[in-house]
């Protein structure tokens, strides 16, 4: 097996400092756009961690959110919308050697992407998914997004939702995603902490960051956000899943929105279950795709 095909067991790693991971593209969001915080907080992280821009890829589907690769020193996919998952995963597949970070918005990861979330997390592909969540769709001038608030009034429901919006970190415990986190996307050093972390663990690392949209989502602002948002308890055992479903059940009854890590545990990764499953069937099998083809033939 060539040597970038092997498992991912380290991240490459250089000295750099935040402002080398940003390249010369200007970052074009609206004034006060939460997105600018979760840019900084990646740029922070990326730093932090040294990866070496040589072997990070960003990957995003279409939105506001999903421009962010565009500004990032980094080789860069910006795919079809909802799917920067699937084609993540591909890269991922075909060069585990590579760090590989999805950003992208509620809209495109939720709606036209909803049905990829659960297989990233179930099967454990090693690679960070950061959900730039302003609870709208932006770019689209402010239709309703599975994460709107049902009281929120925005062009598609006009006199406000009719239903319950979908809690991506409860989703994610539910799938089996290894690293879920939360921060408001105006708390660069949280939110730079968990994509830090998030990328040094072994595994699906789920990361949303709540960003206010200050042109489409008038409840939502910075301020509430901030107001809202609420460490998760000292003492909180984030190894534990129904502990951690209950930490977020409870800040939510009181309308509070848990931050922090939430859930953090290690389980055997896709790449590696394929390295060992290649290694007990004795080896890559050379097939006759001839002979495949045939069979498939009626
Ligand atoms: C197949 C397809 N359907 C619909 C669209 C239109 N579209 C582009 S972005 C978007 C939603 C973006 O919202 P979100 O993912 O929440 O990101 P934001 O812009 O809020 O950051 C939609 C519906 C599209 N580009 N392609």
């Amino acid at each position: 097996m060539n040597a970038h095909l092997q498992p991912q067991t380290h991240l490459h790693r250089v000295e750099l400092k935040s402002k080398d991971y940003k390249n010369e593209t200007t970052s074009f969001w609206c004034a006060g756009c939460g997105h600018y915080g979760v840019l900084t907080g990646l740029l922070r992280a990326l730093s932090e961690i040294g990866v070496d821009p040589n072997y990070l890829v960003s990957v995003s589907g279409i939105g506001c959110s999903s421009r962010l690769p565009y500004f990032v020193n980094s080789y860069k996919m910006h795919t079809l919308h909802g799917r920067a998952g699937p084609v993540a995963t591909g890269v991922h597949l075909a060069r585990p050697d590579l760090a590989v970070v999805i950003t992208g918005g509620d809209g495109d990861g939720f709606s036209i992407g909803g049905g990829h979330m659960p297989h990233m997390a179930r099967k454990n592909i090693n690679m960070t998914y950061i959900l730039m969540d302003n609870h709208v769709y932006g770019l689209t001038k402010g239709q309703c997004s599975p994460t709107s608030r049902t009281e929120m009034k925005t062009s598609t429901t006009p006199y406000g939702g009719v239903e319950i919006p979908l809690d991506p970190i409860l989703y994610m415990l539910t799938y089996g995603a290894t690293y879920v986190g939360q921060a408001f996307a105006g708390n660069v050093k949280l939110a730079s902490q968990l994509i830090k972390d998030g990328m040094e663990h072994k595994g699906f690392a789920f990361i949303n960051l709540l960003s206010q949209c200050p042109s489409f989502n008038e409840i939502d602002t910075a301020h509430a956000f901030k107001d809202a948002c609420e460490q998760v308890p000292d003492g909180h055992d984030t190894s534990d899943l129904n502990a951690a479903m209950c930490a977020v059940n409870a800040a939510k009854q009181v309308g509070r929105i848990p931050t922090g890590l939430i859930y953090k545990t290690e389980r055997p990764t896709l790449d590696q279950r394929m390295a060992e499953l290649v290694k007990h069937v004795g080896g890559h099998k050379d097939y006759d795709l001839r002979k495949i083809i045939d069979l498939a033939r009626p």
